[in-house]
């Protein structure tokens, strides 16, 4: 069994491997097929961009193909970097000027005024049916420095306050019981499982 990811962001990238494998589901993503062009992400939302990612590589491949598409969004920032996360600071894409960027927006803000959430808005395109799209969400807060090396993007910034530490100080299966990218997950299982068995 495998299902093929439409991304090419090698930390989405590992994720998706590590949630799927407990399943015993094997994933591909667009590192493995180089030769498909880039998805302009034109849309305006989480959704529509997730939605053009996998129609677009599930057309090119005749497969069920599934698009992620998230980011961070800040309270204090009026819900920004939100879809344009990934490109915050400028091309090419790079997370540590993203984060220092954020992290200097938010300089003289206080605590309890640095909210944030992560989204992840998954799509699911199989050819011939209409595409389905999920979310998920996940709570915390902006730190006023970076900590932890593990995870990827803004993880280093965020602070979980249940678990009392930066996204990028939880280990590969902590992150994966409370991110949003997991708790969009969960609600395809279903969906999945009956998509997997024919
Ligand atoms: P693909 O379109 O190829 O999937 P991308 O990196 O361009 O790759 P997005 O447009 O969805 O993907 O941008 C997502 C950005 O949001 C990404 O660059 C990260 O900086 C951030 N992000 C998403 N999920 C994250 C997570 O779990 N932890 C930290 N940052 C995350």
């Amino acid at each position: 069994k495998e299902v093929i990811i439409a991304t090419k962001n090698p930390g989405k990238a590992k994720e998706f491997e590590e949630i799927f494998a407990s399943r015993g589901i094997e994933v591909r993503t667009l590192l493995d097929f180089p030769e498909i062009p880039d998805v302009e992400e034109s849309g305006s939302t989480f959704e529509e961009n997730a939605v053009l990612k996998a129609e677009a590589i599930s057309q090119a491949l005749n497969k069920m193909v599934i698009g992620d598409d998230s980011g961070l969004m800040v309270k204090a920032l009026e819900g920004r970097p939100g879809i344009y996360s990934a490109r915050y600071a400028g091309e090419p894409k790079n997370d540590q000027k993203n984060t220092d960027k954020v992290l200097s927006e938010l300089k003289d803000v206080p605590e309890a005024e640095r909210t944030a959430r992560f989204y992840c808005a998954l799509a699911v395109a199989v050819p011939g049916q209409e595409t389905m799209t999920v979310s998920g969400t996940c709570e915390g807060r902006i730190l006023e420095e970076r900590r932890g090396s593990n995870g990827f993007g803004y993880d280093p910034v965020f602070y979980v306050p249940e678990q009392g530490v930066a996204m990028a100080e939880l280990s590969s299966d902590e992150k994966h019981k409370i991110s949003h990218r997991a708790n969009a997950l969960k609600k395809l299982d279903v969906v999945l499982d009956s998509i997997l068995k024919r």
